[in-house]
């Protein structure tokens, strides 16, 4: 059982081996930046991480306190440098530490945190954490590897790593090692940018929370009935006028081209994919109202914002929609670096069995011939196979025979049980925003089920991971959004990443626990579901109830 080790604003600070602050350092960094101290110098336990490691042996000999004058040493290659600054730009503002990167050649390369690229077994996302009495070493293949035992080391450190401003404070980690790699290749969240729009910022902090759980794709939903959100040069309508409606009759908003590819280099430096969704033939009605002629009857709709699903199409018999098609996918391939691109295909009510699957072969070349691999919701499934082809199965109830058939004939599968990983269901009767239509999602209910095992008939290799959708009707600002995604997205990334046997309900509701004061610390809104033993001393003692003077006096 643990708990985030509360800060005993009382306690005496434990004895200090070499290298760590001593007490009038700690005094004078309190000083300088005004703010509280810290006394707790006990480090978290070990296996105190979300998602859950591989494998983790403690060495409680081998505790660990950074120093201020701390280097962070990293192998020589770009994208290794990249992770190390990311590292620094982590725990400089909390420790008010300088943490220069250096970079060196060779396996014997030295530093209090060493990053280190190497032939290990450790797989493409895989890594090892060693903490010692003489510092930190992490070792993987990849960057990306490197870039998740960050993630780690991060959720080590006490939570007032999380503060925005410098906390004097003994940033005591656990001695021991940590060997760790996914269960899934993909592990994502999606945010529905059109029911309502949300600006880069906001998107951009999304990612951030992605990036902590290891999720390695975002896939967000371009388009939809009440906006088009992504600029399209050859169709500059579908912007200019789709993309100024959202449910409720808000002005809406769109992504330029730059914005977009500042999403996606954000995301490209978490080692996280972008995956758009331009949904087709369904939820079309704002690009019908730009452009008429892609109706069936060839008569603008009036704008819609309210949240109906099911009504609106464009037009399979029109050989003008497919141009419309070929342009707008190869727009988005064009500023798109990752290998898929989602077309949606859900809910197309009104398209007749036959003339769907017909309209969903054609797109489905389309995106072939543009050098991407399909991705579209698991109603593409009586469509003819292509290679690569992604069906992303959002079913309750964990049947259905013609995704199963298309899965024999070589798809594979993404998980987003509506039921279960679905984060726009309510978590209870009385969650101010969100749907039931899936049913209530408490965190239990979000963490306990195997994506491995979801889908009747589909063996577990071909699933390629789990997705946890946020679909935005009744979400409309970046609080509502994190009320959602916190603490669900933790435990959908967690039935992705870590392997089965480290599965259990009570170890992961105390490990979830521990990141309440992190989110806290770090101004991040979450829901405080009443499952969840919550830490009650917040990471940080406020000004008021820190004997600051007490301390110092010590
Ligand atoms: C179903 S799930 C939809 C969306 C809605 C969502 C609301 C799916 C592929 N389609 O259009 O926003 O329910 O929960």
């Amino acid at each position: 059982m643990s708990t985030t080790p509360s800060p005993s604003p009382t306690a005496v600070p434990a004895p200090l081996s070499a290298g760590e602050p001593d007490a009038a350092t700690l005094a004078r960094a309190a000083e300088q930046t005004a703010v509280t101290v810290l006394t707790a110098a006990t480090p978290h336990r070990l296996a105190d991480v979300v998602p859950a490691p591989q494998q983790v042996q403690p060495d409680p000999t081998a505790d660990w306190v950074l120093p201020a004058e701390a280097v962070i040493v990293v192998s020589a290659d770009p994208a290794a440098l990249a992770v190390a600054e990311h590292l620094a730009g982590l725990l400089r503002p909390a420790t008010g530490y300088p943490l220069p990167v250096t970079d060196a050649a060779g396996p014997g390369m030295v530093g209090d945190i060493a990053l280190v690229l190497d032939e290990a077994d450790l797989g493409a996302e895989g890594y090892r954490l060693d903490i010692a009495a003489d510092g930190v070493r992490l070792t993987a293949v990849t960057a990306t590897g490197l870039f998740h035992g960050v993630q780690t080391l991060r959720q080590l450190l006490p939570a007032a790593i999380e503060s925005p401003t410098p906390v004097a404070a003994h940033w005591a980690l656990p001695g021991g090692t940590i060997t760790d790699a996914p269960r899934f290749p993909h592990r994502g969240a999606m945010l529905d940018v059109a029911r309502h729009f949300f600006a880069v910022e906001d998107v951009l902090r999304v990612i951030d929370h992605l990036a902590r759980y290891k999720l390695n794709h975002l896939h967000l939903h371009l388009t939809d009935d009440q906006g088009w959100r992504i600029a399209v040069d050859s169709w500059p309508r579908l912007t200019t006028v789709g993309g100024a409606t959202e449910v409720g009759g808000g002005p809406g908003g769109h992504y330029t081209k730059a914005d977009y590819v500042r999403i996606v280099s954000y995301a490209a430096a978490r080692h996280i994919t972008v995956v758009p969704e331009i949904d087709l033939p369904g939820h079309t009605n704002a690009a019908l109202v730009a452009y008429p002629e892609l109706a069936p009857d060839k008569i603008a709709p009036p704008p819609y914002t309210g949240t109906e699903v099911g009504f609106s199409y464009v037009d399979p018999a029109d050989e003008r929609t497919y141009d419309f098609i070929a342009d707008v996918l190869g727009e988005v391939a064009a500023l798109t670096p990752g290998p898929w691109l989602h077309i949606g295909g859900d809910e197309a009510f009104k398209v007749p069995g036959e003339v769907y699957t017909g309209f969903v072969e054609r797109v489905q070349r389309i995106v072939a011939d543009l050098g991407k691999t399909v991705v579209g919701w698991h109603q593409l499934a009586p469509a003819a196979h292509l290679d690569g082809r992604v069906l992303q199965w959002w079913g309750t109830n964990g049947e259905d025979p013609t995704t199963v058939d298309a899965v024999r004939r070589g798809a594979r599968l993404i998980v987003s049980p509506g039921n279960h990983a679905y984060l726009d269901m309510k978590y209870a009767p009385d969650t101010p925003i969100g749907h039931d239509w899936a049913g209530l999602i408490d965190v239990r209910k979000a963490y306990d089920w195997d994506p491995g095992t979801h889908v009747a008939g589909v063996p577990a290799e071909a699933v390629l991971g789990v997705e946890a959708p946020l679909w935005t009707e009744s979400v409309t600002s970046l609080a509502d959004i994190e009320l959602l995604l916190l603490p669900r997205l933790p435990a959908i990334a967690e039935l992705g990443w870590s392997s089965r046997a480290t599965h259990g309900w009570a170890d992961f509701r105390d490990r979830l626990a521990g990141q309440g004061p992190r989110w806290t610390t770090a101004g991040i809104t979450f829901h405080r579901a009443p499952d969840i033993p919550w830490a009650t001393t917040p990471a940080i003692p406020t000004q008021r109830d820190t004997p600051q003077t007490d301390t110092a006096a010590h």
